[in-house]
């Protein structure tokens, strides 16, 4: 008798294993397709991209826009009290993230849905986008908590089943981000490499993630990270209010705590291409909520 066994395809970013892979090749491209011609990238800006995995612009968002989002904050953290979508510094209770805030904030939607912000995200990634994720990042000074090196997509693949990294988040700064406040590390190059992670992922994990400084699980192991940073260097991504950074799913990034007095406020919104859907998390038993990745 011949039995038939369903074969899942072969998953090219295994992770949360038993122990330490090894640090893998992306078989998928940064910029998906020959967009080179479309705008609102230049070709050179586009290849600078593929090679670095991220891009800055300034003056983005304008005064106007930035105060109106830090009135949103404050008014979406009053009305929701202690709700889930409101992570906490575990130290000082502090707001340290915001969730699915372009939903909860028409004026933070109206900014998403922009043109010369979502060109970017459809030209690199070459598809119609939707947004997987938003948030807001608090690091208020003397009291902003540090977040530990990781790949986003890493967590988005194993947690949120995201097939392909046809993603890219794009950061708006509503205040200074200076190198002593708690700016973004980026190890540029670091996104054509793929670190899996040890450990399983345990039951409601994002309970856990989200508010850790250094997650037991989806942290790539120091080895790795420091043969990437010592190939590539390190950059620090600083720009004035207003200013945006694009950069790709999987980035190898972190940032330090801010113990400045200058608080450094960012608006996270992620885009993922619409034929990269979510399904079913690759390595959890469970997939996260929709405040964290929109279905
Ligand atoms: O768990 C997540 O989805 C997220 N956590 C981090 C530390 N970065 C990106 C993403 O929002
Ligand atoms: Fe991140």
């Amino acid at each position: 008798m011949i039995t038939q066994t369903a074969t899942k395809p072969v998953d090219v970013y295994r992770t949360r294993l038993a122990k330490r892979g090894q640090i893998e090749p992306r078989p998928h491209p940064t910029v998906w397709g020959d967009t080179s011609g479309r705008g609102p990238l230049s070709a050179d800006q586009l290849a600078a991209y593929d090679e670095r995995g991220f891009h800055t612009a300034t003056n983005v968002l304008s005064d106007g826009d930035i105060r109106t989002c830090m009135g949103e904050v404050d008014a979406i953290t009053e009305r929701l009290g202690d709700d889930e979508r409101v992570i906490r510094e575990s130290s000082s209770g502090d707001v340290r993230s915001l969730f699915a805030v372009h939903q909860l904030s028409d004026a933070i939607a109206e900014i998403c849905s922009r043109r010369d912000i979502v060109g970017v995200a459809e030209q690199i990634l070459d598809d119609e986008v939707y947004v997987h994720q938003s948030r807001m990042n608090l690091k208020p000074g003397f009291a902003g908590g540090p977040f530990y090196w990781h790949s986003d997509f890493e967590t988005w693949h194993a947690e949120d089943g995201m097939p392909k990294p046809r993603a890219l988040s794009v950061s708006l700064a509503l205040t200074p981000n200076y190198e002593y406040n708690g700016a973004l590390m980026i190890i540029p190059g670091s996104h054509k490499k793929f670190l899996t992670c040890v450990g399983e992922t345990p039951g409601d994990y994002h309970r856990e993630s989200l508010t850790s400084y250094r997650p037991p699980f989806g942290t790539p192991e120091e080895d790795d990270v420091t043969a990437l940073a010592e190939e590539h260097g390190i950059d620090m991504v600083t720009g004035p209010a207003g200013s945006a950074l694009y950069f790709d799913s999987n980035c190898m990034h972190a940032s330090s705590g801010n113990i400045t007095p200058f608080p450094r406020s960012n608006l996270f919104v992620v885009f993922n291409a619409k034929s990269n859907a979510i399904g079913e998390p690759f390595a959890a038993e469970q997939a996260r909520p929709d405040y964290l990745a929109h279905r």
